[in-house]
């Protein structure tokens, strides 16, 4: 269990067309899928998701854009998944994320940065529970 993460393509990635170029390249980066849907977060919904970015100023922008159209929400399995998936992702900022990855492909902004992952295993299990039931893994 300690082999999973969780994703997001953010709202940004999935307005751009983004999703399925993401999706093949997780899955050719050895990810296996097990459980998606697209789904779109409400108002309470980010602010629970980012609650630990709450007194930070970019508290508000990321709640609206975070809920302001649909996103694909994701657990994946890898050997090493987290860590692994953070460098497929690239740095929160796109400008300063390495070459080839999902964030410096696809990514705009530190803000509109087309995708999420979990920063730690217990995360990635707060994160997989909040979005989906047990009979959704897969
Ligand atoms: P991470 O997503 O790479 O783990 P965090 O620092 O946990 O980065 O920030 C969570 C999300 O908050 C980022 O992915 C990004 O969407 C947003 N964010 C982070 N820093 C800024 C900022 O300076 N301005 C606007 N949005 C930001």
């Amino acid at each position: 269990m300690t082999n999973r993460t969780f994703t997001m393509i953010k709202p940004d990635g999935v307005e751009n067309g983004h999703v399925g170029a993401i999706l093949e390249k997780i899955t050719a980066s050895g990810f296996r899928i097990v459980a998606m849907k697209l789904t779109q977060m409400t108002t309470a919904d980010a602010q629970e998701f980012y609650g630990v970015h709450k007194e930070r100023p970019f508290f508000g922008e990321l709640v609206e854009f975070m809920t302001r159209g649909p996103i694909v929400a994701a657990i994946l399995e890898k050997e090493n998944a987290v860590a692994d998936f953070r460098t497929l992702i690239g740095a929160t900022n796109p400008a300063e994320a390495a070459e080839g990855t999902i964030r410096a492909l696809y990514a705009a902004s530190v803000g509109e940065n087309a995708v999420h992952g979990s920063d730690s295993d217990e995360n990635a299990a707060i994160e997989g529970a909040f979005h989906f039931s047990g009979r959704e893994m897969f």
